[in-house]
C-alpha cells in the first residue's frame, strides 16, 4: 500500500493555529508542522498532539518547530500568528502589528514552500491577504483568507436553532468582509432548498444576521479573554481538505478581486470553487442594488485598512 504523505504548515501555535493542526491530523488530512515565535510552545503542543495519535486512528506526523527549516515542501501553509487586541491599542496599531507579523511569517514561509497554498486567518483578515499577496508574490489563486466559511457556519448554526432542524440541511450564503462589513445573503440561504424568506419574518431574519455579524464579539465577550477558535479551527481544516482533496468545494472566501463583482484589485469575501489549485473560479451572481451597495462599502473598508498600512510604511 502507497501512502501518499500531504504535509500542512500552521504558523502560529495559539488557540486557533493548535486547534486546527489537531482538527487537520484527526481528520487523517495531512501530516502537520506547527511553528511559532514562543521556544517550546509549538514543540509542546505537537508532542502532545501526537501521543493523541494512537488514541484518535491516526498515524499523522505532528511536528513543533522555531525553525522554518522544517516547514519546507508544505502543500498548505495556514497563517494564524498575530497578536490579539490589548487594552489600549487601537485597531490602527493592531493592523500594523500584525501586518509587520504576517509579513515576517510569510516571507519565511513563501520561501520554504514555494508551491504551497496560503490560507490566511490572522485579523484583521481581508487586510491580511493583501500583505500575504504581496509578500510572497504567489497568484492570487494561491491566497486565500478564510471568515466566509466562519461567518457561514455561525448563520447557518442560528438558523437551525432558530427552525428547530439540523444543521445539515441548512446552507448559508455570505458575502464581504469579515465583521461588521459582512454581508449576508437570506434568499440565497435555504433549508433543504427552500428560501429563508419561506421559513422566517423579516424581523427574524434580520436579527439573526445581526447575531452572525457579532459572532465573533459574542464569544469575546464570553470567554473575557481571546477570542473564538473552535469554529474557526473547523473553517480551516475544511478549506484544507478542498484542497488537499481537490473537492471543488463552493465555499465564501476572501480572495483578490479583479473587477468581478465591479470591485478591481481588493480582496473581498465571494463564493469561489475551492480544489488543488486554490481559487479555481470565482462565482458571481447578481445583486440587487443594496446587496451590491454593502459589497462595495465592504471593499471600501478595506481600502482605507490599505492606505493605513501604505501610510505607515511610506513614513516608516
Ligand atoms: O475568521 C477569522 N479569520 C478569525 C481570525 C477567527 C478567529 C481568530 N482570528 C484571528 O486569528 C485573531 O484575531 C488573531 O489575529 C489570529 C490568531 O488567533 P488566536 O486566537 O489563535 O490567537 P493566539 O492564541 O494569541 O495565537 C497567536 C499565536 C501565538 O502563539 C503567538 O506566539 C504567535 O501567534 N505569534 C507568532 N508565531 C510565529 N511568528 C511570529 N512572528 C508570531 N507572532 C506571534
Amino acid at each position: 500500500m502507497t501512502v501518499s504523505r500531504r504535509k500542512v504548515t500552521v504558523i502560529g501555535a495559539g488557540n486557533v493555529g493548535a486547534t486546527a493542526a489537531q482538527r487537520i491530523a484527526e481528520a487523517g488530512l495531512a501530516d502537520v508542522c506547527l511553528i511559532d515565535v514562543v521556544e517550546g510552545l509549538p514543540q509542546g503542543k505537537a508532542l502532545d498532539l501526537a501521543e493523541a495519535a494512537p488514541l484518535m486512528l491516526h498515524d499523522h506526523a505532528i511536528v513543533g518547530t522555531n525553525d522554518y527549516a522544517d516547514t519546507a515542501g508544505s502543500d498548505v501553509v495556514v497563517v494564524t500568528a498575530g497578536l490579539a487586541r490589548q487594552p489600549g491599542m487601537s485597531r490602527d496599531d493592531l493592523l500594523l502589528k500584525n501586518a509587520g507579523i504576517v509579513r515576517a511569517v510569510v516571507a519565511q514561509a513563501a520561501k520554504a514552500s514555494p508551491n504551497a497554498i496560503l490560507i490566511i486567518v490572522t485579523n484583521p483578515l481581508d487586510a491580511m491577504v493583501h500583505v500575504a499577496l504581496e509578500t510572497s508574490g504567489f497568484p492570487k489563486e494561491r491566497v486565500i483568507g478564510m471568515a466566509g466559511v466562519l461567518d457561514s457556519a455561525r448563520f447557518r448554526t442560528f438558523i437551525a436553532q432558530e427552525l428547530g432542524v439540523s444543521s445539515f440541511d441548512v446552507s448559508a450564503f455570505v458575502l464581504g468582509g469579515h465583521g461588521d462589513t459582512m454581508v449576508p445573503l437570506p434568499r440565497f440561504s435555504t433549508v433543504a432548498g427552500i428560501p429563508l424568506p419561506e421559513l422566517m419574518t423579516p424581523e427574524r431574519i434580520e436579527a439573526l444576521v445581526q447575531r452572525t455579524r457579532n459572532g465573533g464579539a459574542e464569544v469575546v465577550a464570553l470567554l473575557k479573554s481571546g477570542s473564538a477558535f473552535y469554529a474557526p479551527a473547523s473553517s480551516v481544516m475544511h478549506m484544507v481538505d478542498a484542497i488537499l482533496n481537490d473537492r471543488k468545494r463552493v465555499l465564501p472566501c476572501a480572495v483578490l478581486l479583479a473587477g468581478e463583482y465591479k470591485i478591481d484589485g481588493l480582496v473581498v469575501g465571494v463564493p469561489i470553487v475551492l480544489g488543488a489549485a486554490g481559487v479555481e473560479r470565482i462565482i458571481e451572481i447578481k445583486l440587487t442594488p443594496d446587496e451590491q451597495a454593502a459589497l462595495l462599502t465592504s471593499a471600501a473598508s478595506v481600502r482605507g485598512l490599505i492606505d493605513t498600512m501604505a501610510a505607515a510604511k511610506a513614513t516608516a
